[in-house]
């Protein structure tokens, strides 16, 4: 049909930076995906709805990375290690993958892009390991949004290297205290508020009302994230990716933010598939998956009509 928008489009963003467009079949929901970073900073249902969280103060413009979407946590999430907080990945220029090795899944989907990523010079000289970083990017059927890493190494010294990964996913939300997480209840975490000590979570959904940095261990494959006033429930489906992240900054660290804005803290929350307890260890040519879905589904979680037990077993 004439006028219909091509499933992926490469087209300038923000301060002209590229960035590739995927739209659904019928021309529904769509999703922005930066090169800088690799970073996905869009995903709008099939009314055209905003899914994600972007920073109305978010700078694009390199070195600093893009606040909100889904940056990409490699080497190294947050400050564990000898690298810049959540590694370099999400500052670094992506490439368009023009010959990835072949999907185990490839789908008849055609909204989907592959980006790749490899090490410069100056990169060897902070972290010396050799790798290639594949990602793609695939809008489903249905909206769903699906973010597949798959990192190998390619050291020719024999020598294995070891990382840690997380999709830093900041989710838009009506008003964060009326949002809860489910799929998390009584699971131990390491609370980034106090030092990193390992704590219990208690036997219910987790609720918002003071600033939240926890990283859950050993967690399911699917978690929710009901949205009271939205009626909406993001469904995360993760794999290769055994911990999750949970951040909201509250508004003393949203003020101390420069990209970011005062009242922001309320309409955003951070729920981030994760690998960091225990790093990830390649020996040459051996290659790490992990893949993240995402999709969200109509809740009316006070009327009792959903039970969120039967989103996370479903
Ligand atoms: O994922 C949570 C976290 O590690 C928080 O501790 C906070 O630092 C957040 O990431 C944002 O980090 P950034 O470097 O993007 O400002």
């Amino acid at each position: 049909m004439s006028g219909e928008k091509p499933p992926v489009e490469f087209c300038k963003g923000v301060n002209g930076l590229d960035k590739v467009v995927l739209r659904e079949a019928k021309g529904s929901s769509a999703e922005q995906v930066y090169l800088y970073g690799g970073q996905v900073t869009s995903w709008k249902n099939d009314q055209g709805e905003e899914l994600l969280f972007v920073s109305s103060k978010a700078i694009f413009k390199p070195p600093k990375a893009i606040r909100g979407g889904i940056p990409i946590c490699f080497p190294q999430f947050s400050n564990n290690g000898p690298l810049e907080q959540h590694g370099f990945a999400r500052n670094r220029f992506w490439s368009i993958d023009t010959d990835p090795p072949p999907f185990p899944t490839n789908t008849s989907n055609k909204a989907f892009v592959d980006l790749i990523l490899k090490p410069s010079e100056e990169d060897l000289k902070i972290w010396p390991h050799s790798y290639e970083f594949r990602l793609r990017v695939t809008l489903g059927p249905g909206g769903d949004l699906m973010l597949t890493s798959r990192i190998r190494n390619t050291n020719n010294d024999g020598k294995p290297f070891s990382f840690t990964f997380a999709y830093h996913t900041y989710f838009s939300v009506s008003d964060i205290s009326e949002v809860r997480v489910e799929g998390l209840e009584t699971l131990d975490y390491l609370d980034n508020l106090q030092e990193k000590q390992r704590f219990t979570e208690q036997g219910d959904a987790i609720t918002f009302e003071s600033e939240v940095d926890k990283i859950y261990l050993g967690t399911p494959t699917k978690i929710a994230i009901l949205d009271h006033e939205k009626k909406r429930t993001f469904v995360l489906r993760k794999d290769g990716l055994p911990d999750a992240v949970v951040w909201n900054p509250w508004d003393k660290k949203a003020k101390a933010m420069a990209d970011f804005g005062d009242d922001e803290y309320k309409h955003m929350l951070c729920v981030e598939a994760a690998a960091i307890e225990k790093p990830i260890t390649l020996k040459p040519g051996e290659e790490w998956k992990g893949r993240l879905e995402l999709s969200t589904v109509p809740s009316s979680y006070c009327s009792g009509q959903l039970d969120p037990q039967r989103v996370l077993q479903g």
